[in-house]
């Protein structure tokens, strides 16, 4: 059984990776009507990703005797100032969910509630990902400058620049 606090600690985590869900898939639309394929591509399984954490939560605190709450949807920017913004976007957002993700284990472990403590160890391996992640595309970007011709590329490998660490499929 959760406790309130941690119930409700959970329940706002499920918010975050709605949140991530619909931002990422606001940018993956943007970048689709671009012309930026492979972008969208990686962003839209992000998307999922991040849908696939909250679905994940949902279950748990459910399970566990509690309640979850399903978040509304917020209205998402339509437009983006160019893919280095999208990108330095999604590092920011990622820190700030590991942020959120290290406040909710100290809140387990005040509680002591080792068994929640223990499900989201999953979530603090998978931010380090993600950040590592974000930040290894932010470096292929800041090599490309302004380079239309190195655009071009970056969004065709795009997938294979990001790598499992995107975590495309598999989990
Ligand atoms: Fe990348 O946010 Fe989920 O955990």
């Amino acid at each position: 059984m959760v406790s309130n606090k941690v119930e409700l600690a959970l329940n706002k985590q499920i918010e975050f990776e709605a949140a991530s869900s619909q931002y990422y898939l606001a940018m993956a639309s943007w970048a689709e009507t671009q012309g930026l394929t492979g972008v969208a591509e990686f962003l839209y399984a992000q998307s999922n990703e991040e849908r696939m954490h909250m679905l994940k939560l949902i279950k748990y605190v459910n399970e566990r005797g509690g309640k979850a709450l399903i978040p509304a949807l917020k209205e998402q920017p339509q437009k983006f100032k160019s893919v280095h913004f999208v990108f330095e976007e999604v590092l920011k957002h990622e820190v700030f969910v590991s942020n959120e993700i290290n406040g909710l284990v100290e809140i387990c472990l005040k509680e002591k509630d080792y068994t929640t403590h223990n499900f989201l160890q999953w979530y603090v391996a998978e931010q380090i990902e993600e950040e590592a992640m974000a930040r290894k595309v932010l470096d292929k970007l800041k090599l490309i400058g302004d380079d239309k011709g190195g655009m071009y590329l970056f969004d065709r490998d795009l997938p294979s620049i990001a790598g499992p660490a995107a975590g495309r499929g598999g989990k």
